[in-house]
């Protein structure tokens, strides 16, 4: 372990005053990047700034106790931290305010987060890990306040894993004995979500290495702490937390945040007990302050009271440090001084290089296009206008590529009517510029990794004469069972997923089978049972997360949505977390344990695969292709398909089922009939009474939502048919409207019908209860009867006369 300087009686006074003036340049350096950030912003060079100025001592301190093989998972004042664990630096640190979209200049985010969102590339270029253990890691920030908490609580629980799961010793990469730290970071305002407490109460339970820094300014912007925490005392209302004589529990620690020799105890003393014993540890850093206010939207004299502004400017932490620095003889005021003049020098300078670098290739590309323009304005009937247009573009102080895009295309509208060679050149360079900047901007939403789901190849399932009829849940379990047995690193968790094995019994017999490190019970918290997936699985490790039914999926649809679905992302392909989520949902009755809320689902998780496997035999095929891939998806299983009798693959633990291909379960001629889920069994009733009265239904299981239909096979069933129906459970306009989009827009399909396409979904309400409730509720064979009926009456009402 890295001695501190204030500990370690063996170092010389020279050794100790080096490192003590390293902590205050980096101190003074993130400082100057504060303030020299906000001039940035208000001189219009960034678009919006949030800094960790009145934070930086206790980060410091923080950062003699971050090992290697420890994550980080925080928010936006870290920066102090990043700075002196070298995850980060000041000339990044301006790359990312700027915006700069080049990920070896930008590595936190590639310009797609606002400044301060750190995190450190955890994959190589090809997608694939790199190791953990002989660097420093930090998780990518999200926004969303307390959003970081969930993620932590499994970037701890995998050290207990890697700890205590002696199979899982021989993974190195990511861990050696479970002696990693997760170190949190939050804001004293943001302990007030619910989230907060969750994972605390949670980290609590699971004994897990977690330790906690709350920065307390006693703002959350402008809200003081009497509105945010009760008794205004976060120490307080934690200390119930505090360890028992069992051991249970938190160590809690409370220090001031300009208060240097005391940090660097503290933070030591933590991070010794946590990394040891794995037990968590809150660390309340009080009488922090924030010199600059919030961030660049405004000022705190708005809310701050004098008193409390004074206060913060004499307890401000480099001020603090300098006074002690000072006084214990360690330096003087004009070596200080030298210093800081030094850091003011440097820190401009890195600014400076991070603006030029950033700015540099807009040139190349803004010149690119001057050029041609020119050029084109020489034939061009407007040429003057074009001039101007040129010379603007040329000459403007604020440029963006957005501008380049504008020019170029107003100059392409002024020439419409006079193609010519330049022109086209100039339409060439345009495209060149769209395709970069779909690469800049819209890549990686998936992984685009030889393991993404789009390249595991399939395994067809094989039947014999011998292959058995199960319940579902029996073919499930044995998909999980052998799983577990080929591959050490998978884990399932969720309520009831333990003992005994699901609410319905998927994982039945195989905690007994594989111990309670490899399937076991969570507590009731779906937010940070999928926060626990997350920091899993970027670990390495390849958790199952169960939520039990997909109504309380809400719960966590959050932080799948700001977290897991923007993880590759907004890391331009730097970290992935390739959690499977798998609920049960569409059947059952009442107003919950029934829903299908799908449109909503799929709006939310863009990122994310979204699954809907309309049998076991489905479901299992995904999970192998799943189990496979380095990518995060959400499976939901039908409700009602537990106790169908389904025959078992002879190969359920190697047959795996593409993603995005639709199949094509009943043919027919008249009309195309898509839906999934359990939808396809009324769907297929339906069918048989439709094709009593001669009209025949070809119909069409999507499998998967996200990815939808990747080949265009409906298209091709709506050519014969030339009529398109889509079917759910969900709200109307929900995942049927999706459907239509993607079927009548990108397939194209509006060219071969004859008749208006329709969808047919359930009442804009939860279906109400009980087996009318659900009848009147939700599509049922008879309504589906009626709507196809009545398409075929309207095409053709000779032949289909009006039924009623
Ligand atoms: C869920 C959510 N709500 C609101 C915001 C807007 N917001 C950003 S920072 C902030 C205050 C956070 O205060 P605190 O946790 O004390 O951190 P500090 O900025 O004081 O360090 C708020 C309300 C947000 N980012 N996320
Ligand atoms: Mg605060």
């Amino acid at each position: 372990m890295m001695e501190s300087a204030a500990e370690n009686a063996a170092m010389t006074k020279e050794e100790f005053k080096k490192e003590v003036m390293q902590d205050y340049r980096i101190a003074y350096e993130s400082r100057q990047a504060s303030l020299l950030g906000r001039k940035e912003v208000l001189t219009g060079k960034a678009k919006f700034g949030i800094f960790g100025d009145g934070k930086e001592v206790a980060q410091i301190a923080m950062a003699k106790a971050f090992q290697k093989g420890d994550f980080r998972s925080g928010y936006y004042r870290d920066q102090t931290f990043m700075f002196a664990t070298e995850m980060s630096n000041v000339r990044e640190f301006f790359a990312q305010l700027y915006a700069d979209p080049d990920v070896d200049r930008e590595p936190c985010s590639a310009g797609r987060s606002m400044n301060g969102h750190f995190g450190t590339r955890l994959l190589n270029t090809d997608g694939t890990w790199k190791t953990q253990t002989d660097r420093y890691n930090s998780s990518a920030d999200i926004s969303p306040t307390a959003g970081q908490m969930p993620r932590l609580l499994g970037l701890a629980y995998a050290s207990k894993l890697y700890r205590e799961n002696k199979e899982l010793h021989s993974l190195t990469d990511f861990s050696v004995n479970g002696n990693e730290i997760a170190f949190g970071t939050i804001g004293n305002a943001s302990t007030s979500e619910g989230g907060f407490w969750e994972v605390i109460n949670a980290g609590g339970v699971l004994q897990v290495p977690m330790l906690v820094s709350i920065w307390d300014d006693e703002y959350g912007i402008s809200v003081p702490a009497r509105y945010q925490t009760t008794k205004e005392n976060l120490s307080s209302i934690l200390s119930g937390f505090k360890t028992d004589e069992n051991g249970k529990g938190y160590e809690l620690f409370k220090v001031k945040g300009w208060d240097y020799p005391n940090l660097i105890k503290t933070y030591q003393k933590a991070a010794k007990i946590c990394r040891e014993f794995h037990t968590p540890v809150i660390i309340h850093v009080v009488e922090v302050t924030q010199p600059q206010g919030h961030s660049t939207s405004g000022s705190h004299e708005r809310y701050k009271s004098k008193e409390r502004l004074n206060w913060e400017a004499e307890y401000d932490c480099i001020p603090q440090m300098k006074k002690w620095m000072i006084e214990s003889g360690i330096s003087t005021e004009n070596e200080l001084e030298e210093l800081e003049k030094q850091v003011i020098t440097s820190v401009k300078a890195e600014q400076k290089a991070a603006w030029n670098n950033y700015l540099n290739p807009i040139k190349i590309d803004r010149d690119k296009a001057v050029t041609l323009i020119n050029e084109l304005a020489q034939s061009a009937t407007n040429s003057s206008i074009i001039l101007s247009l040129s010379s603007q573009l040329k000459n403007s102080d604020e440029l963006n590529r957005r501008d380049i895009f504008s020019v170029i295309n107003q100059c392409l509208r002024l020439t419409i009517n006079e193609k010519s060679e330049v022109r086209n050149r100039l339409i060439n360079l345009l495209a060149e510029f769209k395709g970069e900047g779909k690469e800049r901007y819209n890549s990686y939403v998936f992984s685009q990794s030889s393991q993404s789901v789009s390249k595991i190849k399939e395994i067809k399932p094989v039947y014999s004469e011998n292959s058995p009829i199960l319940d579902g849940r029996e073919v499930v379990q044995s998909c999980f069972d052998n799983a577990f047995e080929r591959d050490l690193s998978i884990v399932a968790f969720g309520e009831d997923v333990g003992k005994i094995g699901d609410v319905n019994q998927g994982f039945a017999g195989l905690q007994e089978k594989y111990g309670e490190h490899r399937v076991t019970d969570t507590g009731i918290r779906e937010l940070s049972i999928i926060g626990q997936a997350i920091g899993m699985a970027m670990r390495g490790l390849r958790p199952i997360a169960e939520i039990q039914y997909l109504d309380y999926l809400l719960y966590a649809l959050q932080i799948m949505s700001d977290d897991i679905a923007t993880l590759q992302y907004r890391t331009k392909g730097g970290q992935k977390a390739p959690v499977i989520i798998r609920t049960r949902g569409h059947r059952l009755e009442g107003v919950w344990h029934s829903g299908s809320p799908m449109g909503m689902i799929i709006h939310a998780l863009r990122g994310i695969h979204i699954l809907v496997p309309r049998n076991m035999c489905q479901a299992s095929g995904f999970y192998n292709t799943l189990l496979k891939s380095d990518e995060p998806a959400l499976v939901v299983e039908c409700l009602n398909g537990y106790r169908l009798k389904e025959k078992l693959p002879d190969n359920i633990g190697e047959f795996t089922l593409p993603l995005g291909v639709p199949e094509i379960l009943i043919e027919g001629s008249d009309v195309t009939l898509v839906t999934y889920g359990s939808s396809c069994r009324i769907a297929a009733e339906a069918i048989e009474n439709l094709a009593a009265h001669n009209i025949s239904v070809e119909l069409i299981d999507v499998q998967t939502l996200l990815p939808f239909d990747v080949n265009h096979l409906i298209v091709e069933s709506v050519k014969k048919t030339n009529k398109i129906v889509f079917l759910d459970e969900d709200v109307p306009g929900g995942s049927t409207s999706f459907m239509m989009q993607q079927v009548i827009e990108n397939q194209q399909a509006f060219k071969y019908l004859d008749v208006e396409p329709i969808s047919i979904s359930a009442n804009e309400h939860r279906p109400a209860y009980g087996t009318d409730g659900d009848y009147f509720s939700k599509p049922n064979p008879e309504t589906v009867f009626e709507a196809i009926y009545t398409m075929m009456h309207q095409y053709n009402p000779a032949k289909y006369p009006s039924w009623l």
